[in-house]
C-alpha cells in the first residue's frame, strides 16, 4: 500500500465549514485506523495542478501511492477495499453497502444538494424552493425514515455508506430538514457520536481555522 495523502483546500469562507466533502474521507480513515497525511490546495488560485487531481477543481482527492482518486464516493470505495471495518465482506453486505453509497450520492445528495444551496442563498421562498422542498422532504427523507425504522446502519454494520449516508442527511438537518424524522435525526445522531467522526470533523475544523492563523499573522 503506498502513502495515503488526502488533499482539501488551504481555506474556505465560515458557510461551509464542518461540511467540506473531505470529512468524509478522513471519517472513513479514522474509521479504519489507516495512517494519512493531508495537503492542501489553494482554494482561491486553481491551477493545472489541482485540475491534473480534480477535473473541476474541488474537493476532496486522496492518492495512494500513484494513485489519484477524485469523487468522495469512489474514494470511500477504494478505501472500503482496505477495512472490513469500512465494508462487509459477505456478499449481501458488499452489495448493498455499494447500492447504499449510490442511493446516498446520486438519489439523495443530488436532491439535497440544490435544496441546501437554496438555504444558502437564502432564496426559500420561489416556486422551485418548492418543488426541492417537496423532493427532499416527502421523496427521499420520508423514504428514509421508513428504512431506518428497521436497522441502526444501512448495510447491516457500519459502513462507508452510513458515512456517506450521515454526511448527506447532517446538511439536510442543518437546515431543518429533519424536524420531521425522528429515526434520520438520530440515525445522523448516531453516527456523529462515533470517536471517528467527532475526530474528523474536529480537525476539519481545526486544519481552516490555521488558515485564518496564517492570514492574520501575514
Ligand atoms: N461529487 C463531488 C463533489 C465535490 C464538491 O462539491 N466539493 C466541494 C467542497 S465540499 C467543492 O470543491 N466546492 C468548490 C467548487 O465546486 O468550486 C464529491 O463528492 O467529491
Amino acid at each position: 500500500m503506498g502513502e495515503l495523502v488526502l488533499t482539501t483546500y488551504d481555506w474556505v469562507p465560515e458557510p461551509p465549514r464542518g461540511f467540506v466533502r473531505d470529512l468524509r474521507v478522513r471519517w472513513a480513515l479514522e474509521e479504519a485506523g489507516l495512517p494519512y497525511r493531508v495537503e492542501s490546495t489553494p482554494f482561491k488560485d486553481r491551477g493545472p495542478e489541482h485540475y491534473a487531481h480534480q477535473p473541476f477543481a474541488q474537493v476532496p482527492w486522496l492518492t495512494d501511492g500513484d494513485l489519484s482518486i477524485f469523487e468522495s464516493g469512489a474514494i470511500l470505495l477504494h478505501l472500503a477495499e482496505k477495512s472490513e471495518k469500512l465494508m462487509p465482506r459477505d456478499p449481501k453486505g458488499r452489495s448493498e453497502t455499494i447500492e447504499w453509497v449510490f442511493a446516498a450520492l446520486n438519489s439523495t445528495e443530488m436532491a439535497s444538494v440544490p435544496w441546501s444551496i437554496f438555504h444558502f442563498m437564502g432564496q426559500t421562498d420561489g416556486q422551485m424552493f418548492g418543488f426541492f422542498d417537496d423532493f427532499v422532504r416527502n421523496l427521499r427523507v420520508k423514504r428514509m425514515e421508513t428504512v431506518l425504522a428497521k436497522r441502526d446502519w444501512l448495510a447491516g454494520s457500519f459502513s462507508v455508506a452510513d458515512i456517506l449516508m450521515v454526511d448527506v442527511l447532517r446538511l439536510i438537518d442543518r437546515f431543518k430538514g429533519l424536524d420531521e424524522a425522528p429515526k434520520c435525526k438520530a440515525y445522523v445522531e448516531r453516527g456523529k457520536a462515533r470517536p471517528s467522526f467527532k475526530k474528523a470533523h474536529a480537525d476539519q475544523m481545526a486544519h481552516f481555522a490555521a488558515a485564518d492563523r496564517l492570514a492574520h499573522d501575514a
